[in-house]
């Protein structure tokens, strides 16, 4: 096990302060714009989701006024969601943090730098450098994010520290990881374009990724579109094929149409032979998913099973797409896996139009996967690896020994570490977990025992910061410089446009604050800004997969609309192609260069329908407008316009007359662990047995049920059992 030096409180010196007092620019206050900003316009990668799409910010003296979308930027070709249009107006809010607020009141950052620091050495001192622990985030620039985890793990000492991409991406990474030999999400936006199958497994991107539903929709070759869904989403509508199968069956039909497959001939053997390992063993398991067992677990017919498999199998370029539907579930991994398969099995990999292809969420959700120092260490690397360790402690100039030589707990781990008192410190970084973690109530009565809750925010309000000991005050989307990865792997740079209000800072230079105040500021002399930063994550990443060493620097990622990795330079010479998949050589990062058959036996969810509680609950994305739990898009008034006043709950007609309950009426929805008041929408979009509730209200966790997929550690939010009951 490491040893860590021990921790000894150094009296902080001063000068550091007096600075932000003396030359307030050097942290960003009252400074616009970015040094990169040239006059009129300058182009940006929107903040909220994962398509990361370009934005043409329009300036004034200097400062945003307004934006449009960017009609050169591959991403979005000149068109935005809702949310993109409304980035800006989101900032301006009365309940912005502006100042530090230690204890209920503000307080100026000497007092709250000082007291952090204190906190955190005496807990660290006490207790060992596993009892403080940071929860991120995939929603800062990916220079933030690893100065957060290299701060924390080598300046601070920590071991744990996760981030909110748990609750989101990490069954990708798992699956990834194991099938692939690194987590590598292998396609390119114009897959959409060039597929004439395009499956989508538990997504609903007509909502959560509407840009990416646009490039669908430029799909010339008029393709099958084909959803997997329990509910019937904006996505099913629009699509050729939909399949409302039972809550978390999918592992069962995925096995299912693997075994048609294979028994239609729908294998590609020469791929499978050359280029994948474990296909024997994947044949005889999938053996005894019958059509007949198939359609009985799924609630599919033979008819529609056999024409799934068949619109698979006769597919000239197949592309297969998953989102929270499969990464939120109890045997999540294996079921991302089971999409990775059939991608294997058919030979749609490494081809325009194919693919097995995981979608991410935030606009940074890749970057934190890669560089965020929680799970990985920088750039893709394990932490227990000790030539990993050496490796990355030459590209930081870190001393190697700082390095912890160990996992990091998982986000659930931590916070159960925290029920038993062995985690005492928290430090929550632009997540707003007391509304969007699993069995709300729980959480919070964990969250209210810490001995020190930090919350770093754009917002004052959150139901977190409200909780805090300490809020540190951020600067958000706009105020700040510095880059994003996006879903197709594209790192793209967003400049600093506009003020932050009072004294926030960027996360950036918080995180450069506090190394000053903990006296490992030495440490990091070389991160004085993003793209100093950015050069040592180029570093960090030579040799991995992710490589993005041939990248310029900023200048070049603005000038080429964003660049994917991997970026290496091939002997001194820049030849990236402004679209690009993996995998097109047939070569996957494992040992052997193949990849992995994964597979097991599909389980039943933890809970179940029973008399008490007949209806399964499943929780998502509500409307294009409304982003996780609000705190940014619940200020804008246009935004406002295109959401349901109140929370409504989907119940299917059949259950609505069961109970003697019409449309919009207000009925209670009861849970093992809670219970809330709701409007109903009566609509056969959720079947019967079957109800939905949008995830934006901050009530609505407080049903779920905290169950996780063994793998991958993400939280289940998808199916609870609840029932309903007139008020
Ligand atoms: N407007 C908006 N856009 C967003 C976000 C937002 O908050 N608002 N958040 C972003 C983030 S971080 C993420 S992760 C993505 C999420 O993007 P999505 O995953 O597309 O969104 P969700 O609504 O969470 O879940 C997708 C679908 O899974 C279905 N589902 C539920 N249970 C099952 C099941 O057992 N099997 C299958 N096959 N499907 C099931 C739900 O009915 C739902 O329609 O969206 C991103 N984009
Ligand atoms: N029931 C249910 N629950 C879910 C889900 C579900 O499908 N169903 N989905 C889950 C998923 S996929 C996700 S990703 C999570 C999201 O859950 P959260 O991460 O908790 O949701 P956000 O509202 O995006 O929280 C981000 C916080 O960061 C702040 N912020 C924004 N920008 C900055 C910045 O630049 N710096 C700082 N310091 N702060 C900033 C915002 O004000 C906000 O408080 O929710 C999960 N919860
Ligand atoms: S689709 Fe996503 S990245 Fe594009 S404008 Fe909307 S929220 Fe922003
Ligand atoms: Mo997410």
């Amino acid at each position: 096990m490491l040893t860590l030096p021990a921790m000894t409180f150094r009296e902080w010196t001063g000068p550091l302060t007096a600075d932000l007092v003396r030359e307030p620019a050097r942290f960003g206050l009252g400074q616009v714009p970015s040094r990169l900003v040239p006059d009129a316009t300058t182009k940006a990668i929107c903040g909220f989701c994962s398509t990361g799409c370009g934005l043409k910010i329009h300036l004034k003296d200097g400062e945003a006024i307004n934006l449009t979308p960017d009609a050169d930027y591959p991403v979005n070709l000149g068109t935005a969601c809702p949310k993109g249009w409304e980035a800006l107006n989101v900032l301006d809010a009365p309940d912005r943090a502006r100042m530090p607020i230690l204890h209920g009141k503000e307080v100026d950052w000497d007092t709250a730098l000082r007291y952090f620091c204190d906190q955190m050495k005496r807990i660290l001192d006490q207790h060992g450098p596993e009892a403080a622990a940071f929860l991120s985030t995939g929603q800062i620039m990916f220079e933030e994010m690893a100065f957060l985890g290299a701060l924390a793990k080598f300046g601070m000492g920590m071991i744990h520290g996760d981030g909110n991409t748990r609750q989101c991406m990490a069954t990708a990474v798992a699956a990834y990881k194991e099938s692939f030999g690194f987590d590598a999400p292998p396609f390119t936006y114009a897959d959409f374009e060039e597929s004439d199958v395009l499956v989508f497994v538990g997504a609903n991107p007509c909502i959560a990724h509407p840009i990416m539903w646009q490039r669908v929709l430029r799909n010339k070759r008029q393709p099958e579109i084909i959803v997997v869904d329990p509910r019937t989403t904006e996505t099913a509508m629009a699509a050729t094929q939909h399949y409302a199968i039972k809550p978390k069956s999918d592992l069962t039909l995925l096995y299912g149409l693997a075994h048609r497959l294979i028994r239609d001939g729908g294998v590609d053997k020469a791929f499978v032979e050359a280029h994948t390992s474990g296909f024997e063993a994947f044949e005889s398991f999938v053996a005894d998913f019958t059509p007949e067992r198939v359609c009985a677990e799924t609630g599919l017919s033979t008819e529609h099973l056999a024409l799934f498999a068949r619109t698979i199998r006769q597919g000239k370029a197949v592309s297969f797409w998953w989102t929270m539907g499969v990464n939120q579930g109890h045997q999540a991994t294996r079921t991302a896996q089971a999409i990775i398969n059939l991608a294997l099995m058919t030979g749609n990999i490494g081809k325009p139009g194919t693919g097995a292809n995981s979608i991410t969420g935030q606009c940074n959700a890749m970057g934190s996967r890669l560089f965020s120092n929680t799970t990985n260490l920088l750039g893709g690397h394990d932490f227990r690896n000790a030539a990993h360790r050496e490796k990355v402690a030459k590209a930081t100039g870190m001393p190697v020994e700082r390095i912890p030589d160990r996992q990091s707990l998982a986000y659930d781990q931590i916070i159960q570490a925290a029920d038993e008192g062995t985690v005492k410190a928290i430090w929550f970084v632009a997540t707003n977990p007391s509304h969007s973690w699993i069995d709300q109530n729980e959480m919070n009565r964990i969250l209210d025992k810490l001995d020190f809750l930090v919350v770093q925010d754009m917002y004052c309000s959150t139901e977190t910061a409200k909780r805090a000991h300490l809020v540190l005050p951020a600067a958000g989307w706009g105020e700040k410089e510095g880059c994003f990865i996006n879903s197709e792997r594209r790192i793209g740079y967003s400049p600093k446009v506009r003020r932050a209000p009072g004294q926030a800072l960027a996360d950036f230079h918080i995180f450069r604050l506090i190394a000053h105040y903990w006296g490992c500021g030495e440490m990091f002399r070389e991160w004085q800004t993003p793209e100093e930063v950015f050069r040592v994550l180029q570093r960090c990443s030579e040799g991995q997969a992710c490589e993005i060493t041939g990248i310029e620097g900023y200048a070049q990622l603005i000038r080429s609309g964003g660049v994917q990795w991997p970026a290496e330079m091939t002997n001194g010479e820049w030849r990236m192609t402004n679209e690009r998949r993996l995998f097109e050589d047939g070569k996957f990062f494992t040992e052997d260069q193949r990849a992995k058959f994964c597979f097991d036996e599909p389980v039943v969810p933890p809970e179940q329908r029973c008399a008490e509680f007949p209806l399964i609950l499943m929780t998502g994305r509500g409307t294009s407008a409304q982003w996780h739990t609000e705190t940014r898009t619940g200020k804008s008034a246009v935004l406002a316009k295109m959401v349901p006043e109140e929370l409504m709950l989907d119940l299917n007609p059949e259950d609505a007359a069961a109970l003697g309950v019409r449309d919009g009426q207000r009925v209670r929805v009861i849970s093992k662990r809670a219970e809330l008041t709701v409007l109903t929408r009566v609509t056969s979009c959720v079947k019967p047995g079957e109800v939905y509730l949008p995830m934006h209200d901050g009530r609505v966790n407080q049903l779920t049920h905290a169950s996780f997929d063994p793998l991958s550690r993400q939280p289940s939010y998808k199916h609870s059992a609840v029932r309903v009951e007139l008020v």
